[in-house]
This record gives structure tokens, sequence and C-alpha cells, in this order.
């Protein structure tokens, strides 16, 4: 698809090492990238820009000898999209208590969970850039209370919004759904870990869609253990497929999907790492390049 797209390109694909020495190192001027093994792009001089096929730049940002060069990320709306259904579905789980009415169904047990009304349940989203800003929207669309925390302010009608770590204390305290769709950065990795379970209000429910490395694991067990968080809705681990031997596979308040809550298009992915290598070899500015500083 790739090749049909631009013509004008040869692609060759470069899992390892020893894949990169075949290939002549002034020949590579772009690299398309999910999870680049670390130290190979540093063999091309002639590198002019880094795409990664995905939303988030983690994996790509973290070989320690990536090339000064612009990094990108796709954006598809229908990506966010996706993801607000995601996110609208397992906040709804634990809205109208089907993790109640699924422990039951396992004693045969008939009982009517307490219902309330979506304005009563309080849902926190972190990470307000393309994906939590449409999450945000949709929940407040469906009636929920919803507030977002990001690392700078801004201003929106339907939803309050946090700003720093200092405001996260108090914007975790009342949320009844605790939702991550932060980028995985220095600043953010290991950022749900016992003091953040803590500043949560007993019965919460937290839900990940940003990156494992997100995630203290045995922290959110001991938060589920001690009765203290309700459930853990997670998309996204560290290790992907999640391990055989994991104790989240089999933990009676945890919900494991396999990084399905959402992704970009084939062709949308093509569309935009082409129109970008194309633009960095006419010396144009590419598109939805990050801020290699921020991490994101
Ligand atoms: P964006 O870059 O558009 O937004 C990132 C948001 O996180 C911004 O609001 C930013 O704040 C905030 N943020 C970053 N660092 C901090 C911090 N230290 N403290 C507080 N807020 C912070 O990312 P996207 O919305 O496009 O994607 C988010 C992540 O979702 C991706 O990086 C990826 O890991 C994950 N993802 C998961 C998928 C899945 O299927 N599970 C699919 C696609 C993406 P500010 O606005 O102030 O800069
Ligand atoms: C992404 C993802 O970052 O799929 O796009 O997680």
């Amino acid at each position: 698809m790739l090749e049909e797209a631009a013509p004008e390109f040869d692609f060759q694909l470069i899992r390892n090492a020893e894949d990169a020495q075949a290939v002549p190192a002034d020949a590579v001027k772009g690299a398309i990238c999910w999870h680049p093994p670390h130290g190979v792009l540093k063999r091309f001089p002639q590198l002019q820009i880094v795409s990664s096929v995905a939303a988030g730049v983690d994996n790509t940002l973290a070989d320690p000898e990536l090339p000064q060069v612009p990094v990108c990320r796709v954006i598809d709306p229908n990506l966010a999209r996706g993801m607000a259904e995601y996110v609208a579905w397992a906040t709804l789980y634990y809205h109208r208590r089907f993790d109640e009415v699924a422990a039951d169904r396992a004693a045969r047990s008939w009982r009517t969970p307490v219902q309330q009304a979506a304005p009563q349940t309080r849902v926190g989203i972190m990470g307000l850039g393309v994906l939590g800003n449409t999450v945000a929207d949709y929940l407040a669309n469906l009636g929920f209370d919803v507030t977002g925390w990001a690392r700078t302010a801004r201003d929106n009608p339907a939803w309050r919004t946090y700003a720093g770590s200092d405001a996260l204390p108090e914007f975790l305290a009342d949320r009844d759904v605790v939702v991550c769709l932060l980028p995985l950065t220095p600043l953010t990795n290991g950022i749900f870990n016992q003091q953040t379970f803590a500043a949560m209000q007993p019965g919460a429910a937290f839900i990940n869609c940003g990156r494992g490395e997100h995630l203290v694991v045995p922290h959110l067990l001991d938060a589920l253990d001690s009765g203290h968080l309700r459930g853990a809705m997670l998309d996204v681990f560290a290790r992907e497929p999640l391990a055989q031997d994991s104790p989240l596979w089999s933990h009676p308040k945890v919900l494991v999907t396999p990084h399905m809550a959402s992704s970009a298009r084939f062709e949308v992915i093509v569309e935009q790492v082409v129109t970008n290598l194309r633009r960095a070899f006419a010396g144009e500015a590419p598109v939805n390049a990050i801020d290699r500083t921020r991490g994101y």
C-alpha cells in the first residue's frame, strides 16, 4: 500500500541492526516507525524525518540515539471517536454497575444493583489532547459530570479543567471513574501509583487507555485488594501481549482488553506518513510533528 501511495520512494523493511546494515547508509532519508530497534536510525546520516505509525510516539522517542530530526505522529478523527466509544463503554460498565452484575451472575444471584443518573457519576479524564478532548465532550454529551486534567490550563464550557501536578490531588478527590489518556513521557511514567490511588476516593474505578508504563501494577493490585478501588479496565500494558502469568488476567476486579481501544485507519496512516515524507524532502515543515522536549 505504501508503494502504491508513493511509487517515487523505495521502501525497505528494517527489523533489526542486521537489516539496517544491508541498506546503504546514505540512501535512507525518512523512517516510518513502531518500536524501532534502538541505535539503528543513527546509522543514516541523510535522515530527515521520523514518523510514528501511531498517535503515540513514546516507543520511537525511547531510542536514546534517535537522530535530531522532526518526529511526527498520526492524528485521525476516527481514532478519537473510537476512543470515545471505548471509554464511554467502560464508563457505562461502572456507572450501570455491570461489574456487580457480572459478580452476581457467577453466584446465580438475582440482585438489582442501585442505579443512578449520568450527572451523578463523576468522570475525570487525564490528558486533554486530541483523544482526551474528544472523550470528554462525548461523555459530557451523555450527561456525565466530566472534569479534565492536563499540563496546561484551558477553558471549556462543558467540563472543568485542572492543570499541573499541584492540582492533581484535588482533581482526583471526588471522581468515580478516572481515565488515563496521557502520553508516556518521563513525567507521566508510573503516574498511577500508591500515592495517586490513595488520592482517589474509595470505590473509584480506573480506566487505562494511555500506556502500560503509566501504571505501577503492584500498587493497583494493592488498591483493589484492600477494597479501596472498585475495579480497573486496562487496555495497555508495559509488555504486550500481556504475559500469560500476569495476575491481571484473572483478577476479579480487572478487565483486560488487548490494546484495542482505538487505532488509526491504515489509509489515514499511509496518507499522513507519505505527505510528511514529501514535505520533508521538499524542505517544508511536516504536519503533526511532536515537541521533542516535551515528549509528545
Ligand atoms: P496529545 O499529545 O494530543 O495529548 C496529550 C495530553 O496529555 C495533553 O492534554 C497534555 O497536556 C497532557 N499531558 C502530557 N503530559 C502531561 C503531564 N505531565 N501532566 C499533565 N498532562 C499532561 O495525545 P493524544 O490525545 O493524541 O493521545 C494520548 C495517548 O493515548 C497517546 O500518547 C497514546 O499513548 C495513547 N493511545 C492509546 C490508544 C489505545 O488504543 N489504547 C490509541 C491511541 C493512543 P497539554 O494539553 O497541557 O499539553
Ligand atoms: C497509538 C496506539 O498510539 O495505538 O496510536 O496506541
